[in-house]
């Protein structure tokens, strides 16, 4: 496999100007005819005419109706071409139905479609499969399916055949065809100047029930585009399809966006609060990038996060107007903190803007996704409100139908609000999360503030040097009774150290630094518990509010991992009056009362110079939590009477608010009371959410007895349901059975190595379950490794994505090093290893 990098970059020599495409279907022998119609491109100097093309069965060729014989090789053709305009046409042979890779078109349960971002187009026909290269397609679409789609309008369609034309120029990772035996529930939009759009959701037969939720997200997606964004949709028509096998969570091909069932399908009955909240965020981000990433795409996929990044802050945007911003704010930093900073800390730590990649598929990351959307987030907050509507308005106007970049990008920011970005790009090229510390320094003459801020970022692999970068730091103050005596200012920090200085002030105040999580760094701060409690009771930033919470549990567990301290009253008190505090927003109470997760706890140890032990942080975390449970009792018992939610099920963030914090309750409550709520909740459980959450406490607890075969029983029929069912046995096992219920698992008739969901929900769950998989015994190490090395033959791309679950492997003791590289290099030495896979252990082994 080649690296390719950045600097490297050239444009393609020609211009394809009209693409036609015809397919005839066929499980086992798919034909694909293409006509293009090719110029030279005045841009380019290099004239080779060199087609990409992976797996495809040649028939014929021909230029200008002269048949060719081109020169193949594994990864393409090339051949000689004319000087001037000319049509090249191509029918190649493809094999769906034994395409379990989910790149390229593919059979999902007896349906075709097809995934080709990033790269997947060359299977399907011999192109320019490369972002920068747009062009108009008509697709003709022959076979016995009921059902036949592609990008754009349709244009003629009749029994066994359909004709479908896509108007705006498009690169082929957003070309899309879904074929089959599918059913839609519709809806309509009309669009701000009038234009009515036809609504589709497809499914198989039966899932018809499941669609409503994701029309309805659909339409207030396309609604708060044009009210926020000014963007309104471009087609007469926009399809949803779900399939069952997708190696990730939706697609957003041009009017055909492609969903894994589990991000659109919904019913009460099956779905959780958790489920509809992410399904609504994916509808909306697939939507958003009909003009960030459609419209506007990207130059290259260095430049992925131009498309990503924004596309995630736009859909984190449309949740918090959604739901609770605040909540929203707070489950996002969660997850940046878990996945990115876990991967800035790594061996696959890489800019937002890498420089180089083997397999591009291995860069949709948490760093060009969340990372992406934090670094939008900054401009942001630097430029303000009306600052980034004008860059965003600009943005628009000037590179609609471009393939843009980065520069591009920043210096729509420069020219609309004349802020230089030199400094700031550095957020793009420079991996690593930096450490931000925050000394005080207190001047009662003066009454003066100052707060000394020191910047850092550890070397990452390839980068040594991390100079200082822009950092907006916002900071309120709030007095000793509790008010606000400076709200919330950004400071911005540009130098490695630099101070900042509140005047004026009557008495020494308490600072609320890094509110609203202003930019992603980790925040070193000395501060006592007392302080932390105050704030946790009084600060009016519902994120450092949490985050006091939160900074107080974690030092409560890491003094009992480290000193077997007991948790003090104090903070037991602290949490009982926010978990009891009536006038809080529920699902802000169920998250503030959640401790962190024991991964968090291994990286806050090893931040701190301690290898950590991930049996003892989870004794640690079982000990605190029967302590909370116990002392807490009574409160427990009212939550989970006051917040049940009668009436009928809504998905909406106050409804999803009470059952989180409800469930909550319900977990601690099995500590105590052997599981009986638990069972009473699951016997009587009127939507998922309910059932679930009865079902992991009674997991949790030990005392599932009897529920996880009723639960089987009753949705055996439901592969969506069944990931839930597999994932939560192995997600609550304990420590030593971990591996043992993952691996029993395995051998389950439902099990399914082709089915990346499946796959996930045993083997994500292993690698979340953190003292199960890095038990001592290495148990789980090697029945990951074991069946990594399986799906590879299968599926690179999710096989790769999941080596990850070894990528924290430096953490840990000799021991745990040894066995994790040992299987790390069990996969890497595989003959006939993926690309994908070889690229990720490669990069993952010392
Ligand atoms: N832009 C899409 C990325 C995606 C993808 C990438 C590689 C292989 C398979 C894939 N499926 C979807 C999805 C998104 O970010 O919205
Ligand atoms: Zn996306």
């Amino acid at each position: 496999p080649q690296t390719v990098y950045l600097a490297d970059y050239t444009p393609f020599g020609f211009i394809p100007e009209k693409v036609e495409l015809r397919f005839i279907l066929d499980p086992h022998a798919t034909r694909v005819l293409s006509r293009i119609e090719f110029r030279p491109n005045p841009q380019a100097s290099d004239r080779r005419f060199f087609l990409h093309g992976e797996g495809l069965k040649l028939i014929a060729a021909s230029i200008d109706g002269a048949p060719v014989t081109p020169e193949l090789t594994d990864h393409g053709l090339c051949c000689e071409v004319p000087e001037g305009p000319f049509v090249w046409a191509a029918e190649v042979e493809i094999d769906p139905a034994a395409n379990t890779a989910l790149e390229g078109l593919y059979m999902s349960n007896g349906m075709y479609c097809t995934q080709c971002e990033a790269e997947g187009f060359r299977k399907i026909t011999y192109y320019p499969d490369r972002p920068d290269v747009m062009s108009v397609f008509t697709v003709h679409v022959e076979g016995p399916y009921p059902v036949l789609l592609s990008n754009g309008n349709p244009v003629d369609s009749a029994e066994g055949h359909a004709t479908w034309h896509d108007p705006w120029p498009k690169p082929s990772y957003l070309f899309a065809l879904v074929a089959g035996d599918l059913v839609a529930r519709s809806a309509s939009f009309t669009t701000m100047s009038g234009r009515h759009v036809a609504l589709n959701v497809w499914v198989r037969p039966g899932d018809e029930g499941k669609c409503d939720f994701a029309l309805e997200a659909l339409q207030a997606s396309m609604k708060w585009d044009e009210e926020v964004y000014g963007r309104e949709y471009d087609l007469e028509v926009f399809n949803i399809v779900a399939v069952d096998d997708f190696n990730m969570g939706a697609m957003e091909n041009k009017g055909l966006n492609i969903f894994n069932a589990s991000a659109v399908l919904a019913s009460p009955e099956t779905s959780t609060d958790a489920n509809y909240e992410r399904i609504e965020a994916i509808i909306a981000h697939e939507y958003f990038h009909n003009w960030t990433g459609n419209r506007i795409t990207c130059r290259d996929w260095f430049q992925l996060c131009l498309k990503e990044g924004l596309t995630v802050f736009r859909d984190q945007q449309f949740t918090g107007d959604m739901r609770s911003a605040p909540v929203a704010r707070i489950e996002n930093v969660i997850a940046l903190r878990g996945r990115q900073f876990r991967e800035d800390n790594g061996p696959l730590a890489h800019p937002p803007r890498p420089e180089s990649f083997v397999e591009i598929n291995n860069f949709y990351t948490a760093t060009v996704y969340e990372k992406g959307a934090e670094i939008i987030g900054m401009l942001r907050r630097l430029v303000g409100e009306n600052g980034y509507r004008k860059a965003l308005d600009l943005y628009f106007a000037r590179h609609d139908g471009d393939a843009a970049t980065i520069e591009d990008w920043l210096k729509v920011f420069e020219d609309a609000t004349g802020r230089e970005l030199a400094q700031f790009k550095r957020w793009y090229t420079d991996a690593g999360t930096p450490r931000l510390k925050v000394t005080e320094e207190w001047d009662g003459d003066a009454g003066r503030l100052t707060l000394h801020l020191e910047q850092t970022t550890p070397p990452t692999p390839g980068q040594d040097q991390k100079p200082p970068r822009v950092i907006p730091v916002d900071v309120g103050l709030l007095n000793p009774n509790g008010d606000e005596v400076v709200p919330t200012t950004t400071l911005e920090m540009t130098e490695a150290r630099q101070s900042f200085s509140f005047d004026g002030l009557a008495s020494r105040p308490v600072a609320s630094v890094l509110r609203d999580f202003s930019a992603p760094v980790i925040l070193e701060r000395q501060s006592d518990s007392a302080e932390r409690a105050f704030l946790l009771a009084h600060d009016t930033d519902p994120f450092n509010r949490w985050e006091a919470g939160r900074t107080l549990a974690r030092d409560v567990l890491l003094g009992l991992v480290l000193r077997d301290e007991a948790p003090s009253g104090d903070f037991i008190d602290a949490l009982a009056r926010v978990a009891g505090d009536d006038g809080l927003d529920p699902a802000f109470r169920a998250l503030a009362l959640r401790l962190p997760g024991q991964d968090e706890m291994a990286q806050a140890l090893s931040d701190a110079g301690v290898t950590p032990d991930p049996t003892r942080i989870w004794e640690a975390t079982e000990q605190l939590s029967d302590t909370i449970a116990q002392r807490m009792r009574p409160l427990w018992e009212r939550l989970h009477t006051e917040m049940e939610v009668t009436g009928p099920y809504v998905p909406d963030a106050e409804g999803a608010g009470r059952r989180a914090l409800r469930n909550t309750a319900l977990m601690a409550l099995s500590r105590c009371d052997g599981g009986a709520a638990a069972r009473a909740q699951f016997a009587a459980a009127g939507n998922m959410t309910e059932q679930l959450g009865a079902l992991s406490s009674l997991l949790a607890t030990q005392t599932a007895k009897g529920e996880v075969d009723a639960f089987f029983e009753q949705w055996k029929h439901d592969r969506l349901v069944m990931d839930k069912w597999f994932g939560l046995q192995v997600m609550q096992a304990r420590p030593e059975k971990a591996a043992e219920v993952a691996e029993a698992l395995t051998a389950h008739p439902l099990f399914d190595l082709r089915n990346p969901n499946r796959f996930r929900s045993v083997f994500g769950a292993l690698a979340g379950n953190a003292a199960g998989f890095h038990h001592p015994s290495g148990k789980g190490y090697g029945l990951m490794a074991d069946w990594l090395i399986r799906l590879d033959k299968l599926n690179p791309q999710t096989t790769a994505r999941m080596c990850s679950a070894f990528e924290t492997w430096r953490r840990y003791d000799a021991d745990r090093q040894q066995m994790m590289t040992d299987a790390l290099r069990r996969i890497n030495a595989q003959p006939g290893l993926s690309p994908d896979t070889t690229e990720m252990t490669a990069r993952l082994l010392p």
